[in-house]
């Protein structure tokens, strides 16, 4: 990777481009950095900090992870040296006031995907910057529209870098020998149509009926010429990379499930800045009645149903929420002529 750009000299330059760019490049700085630390704490498997579970709960109610807490901790102390007025995330019911006359707020989901963390799994930290508004109250309730930029950091077989400054989409992988992100992917875009899905197929008997109808269309081949192949990894940085990488569409919806009305994915840290990515990518992200980056949050924790990747599909999907079908029509021969493949 001797000659790439690193993300260090990518943000130097950006810095220099506007009023906001200079806290918005020290805080990406501050998260690459920790995030390098968290990679080394999670691939180091036989530390003290382990994939075992505190006795604690995070804002929502899920068991914390010992990694959970200890991602939250160091992000936090990598944005001590960075200008941030608030710092909300996963592991806190309410944000960090920091300091109040800085330009940027910073909202983050330290490890995405933490609760199967011990099966050896991909799991990540997304991140979303937004402005700093008059009443700083409100900071974590702009719509996804506002947000300065955007990322995420999978752990995987490579740790990657994933970033929007609102100009496209780049990918960063770290360079273990030189303990940097090197730019490996300029300008990703998401193919416009991909025959492969991810959902959580063991709810469906709790779904709408447009999810059902969509998903039920793809394994019965109405929803295209080509076969669907089917993903679910269960961690939302994964699947989000794999869609940067080879498109297809990912959903996790409301269903019916008891606290489920509005999905599982958190509004602030998990969809507005996957939301963000996609469009910048040339994908699209709804709720399947309306774009993702046009809701404001009313609460840090709030939970919201994400569709997103491939235009195509993801439109699809959107026309089944807003022009409903009666459960004849869903089954009929007729409908299973509209895939968006054929037309
Ligand atoms: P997790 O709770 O492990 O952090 O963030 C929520 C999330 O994981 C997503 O990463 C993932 O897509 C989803 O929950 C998994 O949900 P299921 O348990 O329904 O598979
Ligand atoms: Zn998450």
């Amino acid at each position: 990777m001797g000659s790439r750009q690193t993300l260090g000299d990518y943000i130097e330059r950006y810095s220099q481009t506007g009023p906001w760019a200079l806290p918005v490049a020290a805080a990406i700085d501050a998260i690459a950095a920790a995030s390098i630390d968290i990679a080394a704490s999670m691939s180091d498997g036989v530390s003290a900090i382990s994939g075992s579970s505190t006795s604690c709960k995070n804002a929502d109610g899920d068991i914390q992870k010992d990694l959970d807490v200890h991602a939250d901790r160091v992000i936090r102390r990598a944005l001590r040296c960075v200008p941030v007025a608030a710092i909300a995330s996963e592991e806190e019911r309410l944000p960090e006031i920091r300091d109040a006359s800085a330009r940027i707020c910073v909202a983050v989901d330290p490890l995405d995907g933490s609760s199967n963390i011990e099966i050896n799994m991909t799991v990540g930290t997304i991140f979303s910057i937004v402005p700093t508004p008059t009443d700083l109250s409100a900071a974590f309730q702009q719509k996804g529209t506002a947000q300065l930029a955007a990322g995420f950091v999978v752990y995987g077989p490579q740790t990657s870098l994933v970033l929007t400054l609102g100009d496209g989409v780049d990918i960063f992988t770290l360079d273990r020998g030189e303990g940097c992100f090197k730019l490996t992917c300029r300008g990703v875009r998401i193919a416009v149509s991909a025959p492969e899905y991810a959902i959580n197929a063991s709810n469906r008997r709790y779904w709408e009926p447009p999810v059902r109808a969509f998903i039920d269309g793809c394994i019965a081949g109405s929803e295209g010429a080509a076969n669907f192949n089917m993903r679910w990894i269960g961690s939302l940085v994964a699947e989000a990379y794999r869609i940067l990488t080879r498109g297809g569409i990912f959903l996790y919806p409301a269903d019916a499930r008891d606290g489920y009305s509005e999905g599982r994915l958190r509004l602030v840290y998990e969809a507005h800045p996957m939301a963000f990515i996609v469009e910048q990518a040339g994908g699209a992200a709804t709720t399947g009645y309306g774009r993702i980056l046009d809701i404001a949050a009313t609460s840090l924790h709030q939970r919201v149903p994400l569709i997103m990747g491939s235009i195509d599909v993801v439109q699809r999907v959107e026309e089944l929420h807003n022009n409903p079908q009666t459960p004849s029509q869903l089954t009929s021969p007729l409908f299973a002529h509209r895939g968006f493949f054929r037309v």
